[in-house]
């Protein structure tokens, strides 16, 4: 009798798990209110509408649910299924997280030159990651100030910082302030930084204008915001859910035509509200990405060449 329950359970496992429609809990390492959570909530809700009895993505919320520097840990772990972050929050993993913002292919070829594939396999081995998708993409950084320059000389200046700055902005002698997003108002605020590295996107969303008086340009890297998710949880997907996933993550992907034009719009506002250029010739940019470069190779000599054969134009 027990065996044929058996044997009737097993006929019946694949047609359940067919029919199983499983939740991925997502949290953001930006605030809920930023320009990064806008862009992916319609996404999100594309996702779960399409994704009845297959798929769906239970967004949990962002730095308040868990802390920015955080994010990396909560997936490689599976607390979380799915993160929206960029690959400088979560350094303490791999120091190749934040090599994603030298990459100078759009994510479109880096699907096809084999640059995504090795992305892949060094965020599943030492991350227990699969890199799922880049929603940022084509999009400088830029140094902020409330002070004025007139060379590429940070000494005496206390800059906010990620990893992803860390490198280019003490080989201009700044004095360096790690801080998570939100806690940049705070710091500008009580005069604890004299100024930041943002991209040139979304220093609206937390108010960082009203301390901003340059703006550094040209700009220089590439802002990297990914969807990873934990290898486990992407493992026991079944073939349609994958299949499901990946289809979302390519439609994620291709909204990445709207950057252009908002980075457009933004560098537009931030004039507009009186936030002064200084402009810097060309070598400044050169300087950047050999100082990355270097870091990068020192930090990871096995996969930093690699890496930058498949990310440079
Ligand atoms: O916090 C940051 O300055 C940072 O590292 C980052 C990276 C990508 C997009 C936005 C911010």
């Amino acid at each position: 009798m027990k065996k044929t329950i058996c044997l009737a359970l097993a006929a019946f496992a694949p047609a359940l798990a067919q029919g199983q429609e499983t939740t991925l809990k997502l949290v953001s390492a930006f605030g809920e209110t930023t320009t990064y959570v806008k862009h992916m909530t319609p996404w999100i809700q594309k996702f779960n509408t399409e994704g009845k009895g297959v798929a769906q993505i239970n967004f949990i919320g962002g730095p308040k649910a868990i802390p920015t520097f955080e994010v990396g840990t909560s997936v490689k772990n599976g607390v979380v299924e799915m993160a929206m972050s960029t690959g400088a929050f979560y350094t303490n993993l791999m120091p190749e997280a934040d090599f994603l913002k030298l990459t100078q292919v759009p994510v479109a070829e880096q699907r096809k030159n084999g640059a995504f594939d090795y992305i892949n396999k060094v965020w599943s081995q030492k991350a227990n990651m699969v890199y799922l998708a880049r929603m940022v993409d084509e999009t400088p950084f830029h140094l902020y100030l409330t002070k004025k320059i007139d060379k590429p000389d940070l000494s005496g200046l206390k800059i906010r910082i990620t990893p992803v700055y860390r490198d280019f902005f003490a080989s201009m002698g700044a004095s360096l302030i790690q801080t998570p997003p939100g806690e940049v108002f705070t710091a500008l605020e009580r005069g604890v930084v004299d100024g930041y590295g943002w991209p040139i996107q979304g220093i609206f969303d937390l108010n960082w204008h009203e301390k901003t008086k340059f703006r550094v340009d040209p700009g220089f890297y590439n802002a990297e915001v990914s969807i990873v998710m934990n290898q486990d949880a992407w493992k026991k997907l079944s073939p349609r859910q994958q299949d499901f996933v990946k289809k979302q993550a390519l439609a994620l992907e291709a909204m990445n035509g709207v950057w252009k034009k908002l980075n457009g719009e933004e560098t537009k506002r931030q004039a507009q509200v009186g936030i002064q250029t200084i402009k810097f010739d060309q070598a400044y940019v050169d300087k950047a990405y050999e100082v990355a470069w270097a870091s990068a190779t020192k930090q990871s000599p096995e996969h930093a060449p690699q890496m930058r054969k498949l990310f440079s134009k």
